[in-house]
């Protein structure tokens, strides 16, 4: 399969979207100024028509300077209505800031101040009726304050019942309004706070499922997140995919465990990438029966691809639309690259030697319960341990052969 200049210019039909706050990052960090200027959402929206996104999503405060009157608010609200109107563009998520103001510095939802969590939510509830009427079908919550530097300043498990507390009352204001909304938590381990709550997919899964209403909640993963974290991206959106709760993505960069780097999708493990983008299209079930066939599976996750990621800083203008145009072509090419792999007959030869697809097959038969496997000589008493162990499974020529489809060296 070759790469065709077709498949790598995204369509609307790709689904990408991206978040203001990624290309309207003045490059403001921890020991510089900003290096950018403002931007206009109204901008925002026209170049990432023009560059083939389909999507754009904000934080409340990314689009109406928090503290904004009222009638301030409703006039940037209609210019950006307009412009959405004039480009067609959508707005597939919204999300809160619970951050950036000192008011949050101990976080929104289990901030020790009382006072601060009843605000918190209001803040929220005043955005979930924007992302109601912008026709949003999920709303992301990036607690990024929640949490703490000192074991002794925050009372976890009281916290956590806090978290729900908030959580039970959105979606109750979400059935009861009758909004076709559902909210995706995502998780990071660390940084603005020494700790956050919730730093993983899988303790934002299980805390998922203490919830009231948890149909109504799942995870937004964040590439690099799980990768500060140390731990394989790939797996943490599969086992997402497994529970039914992959709501939505935050696709970027991140190369090993240190900040949080936002880098441009690909631009970190790239072999982790390559898996993701053949997780997300390919990863659901097999198009064909036939196994000797194109090994085409159907997509995994079929909602927005969304970027959310940070301009280098040494970027103008210039440099920030080309790393919008980055991320979705790397997309692109990963996803030709996963096709190409998926339909080697070498790779599949690979594939069944390394017995991928045995995996599927239930390790009892219908009907058979552990009497029927306590009777079966062949799987123990006979069952011919040494020579099982002796064979090789040959992942080490399957990898390097996904190593060869994602370079163009095959
Ligand atoms: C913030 C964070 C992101 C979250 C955003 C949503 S804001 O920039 O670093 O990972 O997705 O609140
Ligand atoms: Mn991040
Ligand atoms: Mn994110």
């Amino acid at each position: 399969m070759s790469l065709t200049p077709t498949t790598l210019t995204p369509t609307k039909a790709d689904r990408f979207s991206f978040g203001l706050w990624t290309i309207g990052w003045q490059a403001r960090d921890q020991f510089g100024d900003a290096s950018r200027a403002p931007l206009d959402p109204i901008e925002a929206v026209h170049q990432l028509n023009e560059l083939g996104a389909y999507g754009i999503t904000f934080h409340d405060d990314d689009l109406v300077p928090f503290g904004a009157s009222t009638t301030d608010r409703d006039k940037q609200l209609a210019r950006f209505r307009q412009a959405l109107d004039e480009t067609g563009l959508i707005v597939p998520m919204v999300t809160t800031n619970l951050f950036t103001h000192p008011v949050f510095k101990d976080g929104g939802f289990t901030s020790n101040d009382r006072s601060i969590r009843r605000y918190a939510i209001r803040k929220v509830l005043r955005n979930i009726e924007l992302a109601a009427e912008l026709g949003a079908r999920t709303f992301v919550l990036w607690g990024g304050r929640e949490g703490s530097e000192y074991d002794t300043a925050k009372d976890v498990r009281a916290a956590l019942d806090r978290y729900r507390e908030a959580m039970n009352l959105l979606t109750q204001f979400v059935t009861d309004r009758g909004y076709d909304l559902r909210f995706a938590l995502e998780p990071k381990p660390n940084e603005p706070r020494g700790d956050i709550l919730l730093p993983t997919v899988g303790s934002a899964l299980a805390f998922i499922s203490s919830l009231d209403q948890p149909e109504l909640v799942g995870v937004n993963p964040e590439v690099g997140h799980e990768q500060m974290a140390g731990l394989n991206f790939v797996h943490s959106v599969a086992q997402a995919l497994w529970h039914g709760k992959l709501f939505h993505i935050d696709l970027n960069g991140q190369r090993s465990i240190k900040f949080d780097q936002d880098l441009v999708f690909g631009h970190g493990d790239l072999l982790n990438a390559f898996g993701l983008v053949d997780l997300l299209e390919f990863g659901g079930a097999p198009t064909s029966e036939d196994p000797s066939d194109s090994g085409a599976g159907s997509p995994a996750y079929t909602g927005p691809r969304h970027f959310d990621y940070k301009p280098s800083r040494t970027e103008d203008y210039d440099g920030v639309w080309d790393s919008v145009r980055a991320n979705m072509r790397s997309y692109l090419i990963l996803k030709e690259r996963a096709a190409a792999f998926r339909s080697d007959p070498e790779v599949r030869q690979a594939l069944a030697h390394a017995k991928v697809n045995e995996l599927s097959r239930p390790t009892l038969d219908e009907g058979e319960g552990y009497p029927e496997l306590l009777a079966d000589a062949s799987s123990f008493e006979e069952f011919d341990a040494g020579a099982a162990g002796e064979r090789g499974y040959g992942f080490v020529r399957l990898n390097q052969l996904a190593l060869e489809h994602l370079t163009g060296a095959r």
